[in-house]
C-alpha cells in the first residue's frame, strides 16, 4: 500500500478545562499534546491493520463466543485495500499479541474466561500500571499489581494502553478543535464527508466507515449562542447524503437537512452550505439524515455544541467529556472505539466533569457510574435548572443528549458503563461501551499520567 497522509486523529473526547475562554484549550492542553506524539508513532497497529485487513470487513463487535480469540492478533487476517483516509502515520509499535497462560498454568478456580477478562485490563492499563504507583500509594498499587498479575511481567506493561494504540486517536478536539472562519457575521465551518478506515480496537482489522473530515466521530462544531452558523459540507463518498443539524431550532426548514423534505440529496463531488443561527445553547449533534441507518450508523456523526451566552454555576466545569454511543454497524461504541480502547475519562479530586452524552445509535444505553452522582443538568441541550437531580444510571436513547456534572470526591479507578450486559462484556470479558473514571488526587498527577502515556510511546 502507499503511505498515506496522515489521517486526523479523532472525535470529541477531549477533556479541555473551561477554566479558559477557549473551551477547547484545555488546562492539560500541554499534556495532550505530548500525548499527540503518541498519536503519530502508535499508528503502525493501523497501518498493519489497514494492510491486512479482514477480506469482508465486518463491523461486528460484540459478545461473541470466541474463546481464544482475544489472544489473536490481527495480522493474520487477509487483505483489503485501505481506502485513503484510513490509517495514521505509518510508524510505531505494533500491537503485541496479548498475554496468555497456558491453560495448565491457570490460577485455581478460574477458567480461560479468567484469562481473557484480565487481558482486556492488562491491554486497557498497559504501561501506565507502574504509575499509578506514586499516584495512589504503595498500598494500592499492591493491590493493582496483584490484580493483573504483574508479577508475570506480561507484555502489555510494555505497551501503550489500548486507547492509545488505536489510531483516530480521541484527543482531537483537544488537540486541533475545528477552527472556523469568519466571514461578516457569519461564522464558516468547512467538512468533507469521507470514506474512512476505523479501527475499533487495536487489535481488531480496520472496518469499512465512514467519516466528516475524515474521522468519526467527526470534528465537534462548537460555537456561541447566537452565532450565525455556516457549515459547508463536501461530499467525497461515492453516494448522496444530507446533512442533518440535530437540535436547532430552524428558521428556515430548508436547511433542516432531509433529502427529499427540505433539499435534494447532494451528489458525489458536490456540495452543499446549511446557514441557521445557533439560537439556543447545549448538547445538539451533526449526523447524515439520508440513507441513515447505514450512514449513521458507519460513521456520519458528530458533535454540535452551543455554549450558552450566559453561562450558569453548572455550565462552569474544570473538564468536559464528549460521550457518543453508537451500536448499528460499528457494534458497541464510545465515540468510536469499544473497550478498552475507549479514552478514559481523568480528573484530580475536587474537578468538575461535564460529561455530553450523545446517543446516535438504535438502541437505548443505561450509562451506569460506579462510585458517583452524575448530577443530571440538561436533557437535548434544555437546562434543568433547578429541576437538576442525581442519579447513578442514566438512560440515554436514540437522538437523545443528557447533560451530566460530576464533581470527583474519591480518588480510583471507576467503572463507568452501559448497563445493557451484552453491551460491555462477553466470554472474552469486557468490550464496547465500557468507559472508567480515573480520579487521581491531584491536577499534578493528570499530567503524571499523560507523560506515563508519552513515556509510553
Ligand atoms: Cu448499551
Amino acid at each position: 500500500m502507499e503511505p498515506t497522509a496522515p489521517a486526523p486523529a479523532p472525535s470529541p473526547a477531549a477533556q479541555p478545562s473551561n477554566d479558559d475562554p477557549d473551551p477547547t484549550a484545555a488546562l492539560t492542553r500541554r499534556g495532550f499534546l505530548r500525548v499527540a506524539g503518541i498519536a503519530g508513532i502508535t499508528g503502525v497497529a493501523a497501518t498493519v491493520a489497514a494492510c491486512t485487513a479482514a477480506a469482508a470487513p465486518q463491523w461486528s463487535f460484540g459478545p461473541v463466543p470466541t474463546p481464544g480469540a482475544a489472544t489473536t492478533p490481527p495480522s493474520t487476517a487477509p487483505s483489503v485495500a485501505p481506502s485513503a483516509a484510513a490509517s495514521v502515520a505509518p510508524s510505531a509499535p505494533a500491537s503485541v499479541a496479548p498475554s496468555a497462560s497456558p491453560a495448565s498454568n491457570l490460577p485455581p478456580g478460574w477458567t480461560e474466561h479468567d484469562i481473557a477478562a484480565r487481558n482486556v485490563i492488562r491491554r486497557y492499563v498497559g504501561s501506565l500500571a507502574p504509575a499509578f504507583k506514586d499516584i495512589f500509594g504503595d498500598a494500592a498499587f499492591t493491590k493493582i499489581a496483584d490484580m493483573l498479575g504483574a508479577a508475570d511481567n506480561y507484555p502489555e506493561l510494555q505497551q501503550p494502553p489500548a486507547f492509545i494504540q488505536v489510531p483516530q486517536l480521541v484527543l482531537n478536539d483537544a488537540l486541533k478543535p475545528l477552527q472556523p472562519e469568519t466571514d461578516g457575521e457569519w461564522t464558516v465551518f468547512r467538512i468533507s464527508i469521507d470514506e474512512i478506515e476505523q479501527q475499533i480496537d487495536e487489535l481488531k482489522p480496520t472496518v469499512a466507515a465512514l467519516g466528516y473530515n475524515g474521522q468519526t466521530p467527526g470534528p465537534t462544531i462548537r460555537v456561541r449562542e447566537g452565532a450565525k452558523v455556516r457549515a459547508i459540507f463536501t461530499n467525497n463518498l461515492k453516494e448522496t447524503t444530507g446533512v442533518h443539524f440535530h437540535g436547532v431550532e430552524f428558521d428556515d426548514f430548508f436547511m433542516d437537512g432531509v433529502p427529499f423534505v427540505t433539499q435534494k440529496p447532494f451528489a458525489p463531488g458536490e456540495s452543499f452550505t446549511y446557514e441557521f443561527t445557533a439560537n439556543r445553547p447545549g448538547s445538539m449533534m451533526y449526523h447524515s439524515h439520508h440513507n441513515a441507518t447505514d450512514q449513521v450508523g458507519r460513521g456520519l456523526l458528530g458533535a454540535f455544541i452551543v455554549d450558552p451566552k450566559s453561562p450558569t454555576e453548572v455550565d462552569t466545569y474544570d473538564r468536559e467529556y464528549v460521550w457518543i454511543s453508537n451500536d448499528v454497524l460499528g457494534g458497541f461504541t464510545i465515540n468510536g472505539h469499544g473497550f478498552p480502547a475507549v479514552l478514559p475519562i481523568l480528573a484530580a479530586v475536587g474537578e468538575k466533569v461535564r460529561v455530553r452524552y450523545m446517543n446516535e445509535g438504535i438502541m437505548y444505553h443505561p450509562f451506569h457510574s460506579h462510585g458517583y452522582r452524575q448530577q443530571i443538568v440538561a436533557r437535548d441541550g434544555y437546562a434543568l435548572g433547578s429541576n437538576a437531580y442525581g442519579a447513578d444510571t442514566v438512560t440515554v436513547g436514540p437522538g437523545e443528549r443528557w447533560d451530566v456534572n460530576i464533581t470527583a470526591e474519591r480518588p480510583g479507578l471507576w467503572a463507568y458503563h452501559c448497563h445493557i450486559l451484552p453491551h460491555v462484556e462477553g466470554p472474552d470479558g469486557m468490550f464496547g461501551m465500557v468507559n472508567v473514571f480515573i480520579v487521581v488526587p491531584t491536577k499534578q498527577d493528570v499530567d503524571t499520567i499523560l507523560a506515563a502515556l508519552t513515556a509510553a510511546s
